[in-house]
């Protein structure tokens, strides 16, 4: 099984569980595109490596990852998901904004994982600069929107494990 904090050496196909049961809701932010294209990328790679129908992926792209607990929020109320993948990139500018949307959408999708009792899958990268950003898509710090699609699927399957062992 692959393990958690390596992701160098993530992704081998023959390790992506079989997810051709599960529903699979994206939002996804616009701000700093060349790196959410990246990460929206990598996660539909293996969502298709684990066998989802591309009917069964929902997408919503946002503006800012601000505004990702809201995206998040109705890809559960409007579409039968599983889970629910964020992707967004937060970069330190001069000011404070880059708390302040940290902190609201971290909280937010943590809020949301509560009130749906579902899962929130947080792939929102928070940089220093544009580079380091693009090293964590692909680069030399692996791929968090793969990264965040494998974890969906672990978290939509032991769900359902849950769900089999209580008997509904
Ligand atoms: C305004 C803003 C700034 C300065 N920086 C980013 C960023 O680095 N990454 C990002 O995803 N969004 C940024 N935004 C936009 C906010 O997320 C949000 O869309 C606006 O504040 C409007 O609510």
């Amino acid at each position: 099984m692959a393990q958690y904090g390596n992701n160098t050496q993530l992704f081998n196909p023959q390790e992506i569980p079989d997810g051709s049961g599960i529903k699979v809701g994206i939002a996804y932010a616009q701000w700093n595109s060349e790196v959410t294209d990246k990460l929206l990328q990598g996660a539909l790679e293996v969502l298709e490596q684990a066998g989802l129908a591309k009917e069964n992926i929902f997408r919503i792209s946002v503006p800012g990852s601000y505004e990702l607990t809201a995206g998040a929020q109705w890809l559960y109320q409007h579409h039968p998901v599983d889970v629910v993948i964020c992707l967004g990139c937060v970069i330190q500018g001069e000011t404070r904004h880059f708390d302040f949307i940290c902190h609201a959408v971290a909280t937010g999708l943590n809020g949301v994982t509560l009130k749906f009792g579902k899962p929130v899958i947080f792939g929102v990268l928070t940089t220093d600069n544009q580079q380091q950003a693009l090293e964590r898509c692909g680069g030399a710090h692996g791929h968090k929107g793969r990264e965040a699609a494998l974890t969906a699927l672990q978290m939509a399957l032991l769900s359902d494990d849950q769900k089999n062992k209580i008997g509904f």
